[in-house]
């Protein structure tokens, strides 16, 4: 008998992937951290390479039967050194290439954090990074968080009049407590990152400096935001934000921290790899040096940009006035509602945002003054400017219509309808 397929097998859950589908479709997916995998991708996930341990590296394994394993893994790595060799900072590309160390095998973007702190650090050593209420990461130091717990943290925050990081005051900060590890990265930052004002105050204070470019890696991959590769001496990035993998991550290095890092992640932190993982990362990599990706990432910037410029002529107040990347930042105080309201005013109109403290925040983190969008998923579908102008007006007036249900429901119909001109990456519709 023919082994059953999922909707024989689990109709509730293929009835749950079904609804996810549909919801995936039919709605503006503006979650600046989101996007649509590919078929390929999809694909490479679902495979039976999802059967497979593998704890080690290739060719140095702790189980047999590695023989297509370690190709797998062999070639998402020389994929990665390529395409992030190719904008690289600094050294140039053979320069970079050749001293370039990359490891696929954390499970996502906090454990690929994890093992830069395991691979460097003691407990109590001092981390600094953006703090979180400023748009950096919980890892990068937040109280909350292993990292906060274990180091002691000196975040660093945005100036108060135009919410920008302050080189200076990282500088002075750093001067004062004399970080081992300083990271430049964001989670909710609109604006490009000077990687090389972060390698100057390292190199002053002797820090290890690791660039967290889970945001920004399908850019950095593009040449569209400029790259820590060649600067920084660990990079960390997810998979599955604006590089289009799947759920994932990765980790650059120098070739003379390769061995720490790797240490770190296995068997520092982690068992045996996502070999299903790896392949899908290989496959987004393929895709991802091909010249249409370039043309994608230019895409998700110059979408971003209308798409804030038609917020502000509306009246919304855009963080920093604007944003150099895939994302914005609303303070919707001036729009007299909060981040959480408007959120699910607007998920109920079909577009999907998440609410979001803004610097300086008054109001709690679980209650917030802010929006964050994006454009990575919806520039995924082929929308462009006359649907980022379109958009713009439908968040003013969704927002504006918090509590009317019906206009709400008119709103996602509308949304509805545009979308179903844009057909998804990877979905079954
Ligand atoms: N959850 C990710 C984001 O939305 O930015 C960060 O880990």
């Amino acid at each position: 008998m023919a082994e059953r397929n999922l909707h024989q097998a689990d109709p509730e859950i293929a009835k749950l992937i079904d609804d996810e589908n549909v919801r995936e479709h039919d709605s503006m997916r503006l979650i600046a951290s989101e996007n649509y995998a590919s078929r390929a991708v999809m694909e490479a996930t679902g495979s039976c390479l999802t059967n497979k341990y593998s704890e080690g590296y290739a060719r140095k394994r702790y189980y047999e039967g590695q023989q297509v394993i370690d190709q797998v893994e062999e070639l998402a790595i020389a994929r990665l050194k390529e395409l992030f060799s190719r904008h690289a900072s600094g050294g140039g590309l053979t320069g970079a290439e050749d001293d370039l160390h990359v490891n696929v095998q954390p499970y996502s973007g906090s454990p690929a954090n994890l093992a830069v702190y395991l691979a460097f650090l003691q407990p109590g050593d001092v981390v600094m990074g953006l703090g979180l209420p400023a748009g950096g990461h919980l890892t990068h130091g937040h109280s909350v968080s292993i990292t906060g717990k274990y180091f002691k943290s000196v975040p660093f925050g945005v100036r108060r009049e135009d919410h920008r990081i302050d080189m200076e005051d990282v500088r002075r900060l750093a001067l004062e407590h004399r970080p081992k590890l300083l990271w430049a990265g964001t989670t909710a930052y609109p604006r490009t990152l000077d990687f090389a004002a972060f390698r100057s105050i390292a190199d002053e204070v002797g820090a290890i400096l690791a660039a967290d470019i889970a945001h920004i890696s399908g850019l950095v991959a593009a040449g569209v935001h400029p790259s820590p590769i060649g600067i920084a001496d660990v990079v960390t990035s997810t998979t599955h934000k604006t590089f289009r993998g799947p759920r994932g991550g990765m980790i650059f290095c120098k070739k003379t921290h390769a061995s720490a890092i790797d240490k770190a992640v296995f068997p520092g932190l982690q068992g045996g790899p996502h070999n299903h993982t790896t392949a899908a990362i290989a496959v987004a990599a393929r895709e991802a040096l091909d010249p249409s990706f370039t043309v994608y990432a230019q895409r998700v910037v110059d979408n971003a940009k209308v798409l804030a410029a038609g917020l502000v002529d509306l009246g919304f107040d855009v963080t920093t006035g604007g944003t150099d990347n895939h994302l914005m930042l609303l303070d919707l105080t001036r729009k007299n509602i909060a981040g959480k309201p408007a959120a699910r005013a607007l998920d109920r109109a079909g577009i999907v945002g998440n609410y979001n403290a803004v610097p300086f925040d008054p109001r709690k983190p679980f209650d917030p003054s802010g929006l964050r969008i994006g454009t990575p998923a919806v520039t995924s579908r082929g929308m462009g400017k006359v649907e980022m102008e379109k958009l713009a007006v439908w968040i003013d007036r969704a927002i504006g219509s918090a509590t009317d249900e019906a206009e709400l429901g008119q709103i996602a119909q509308e949304v509805k309808d545009l979308c179903a001109k844009f057909p998804a990456p990877g979905l079954r519709i």
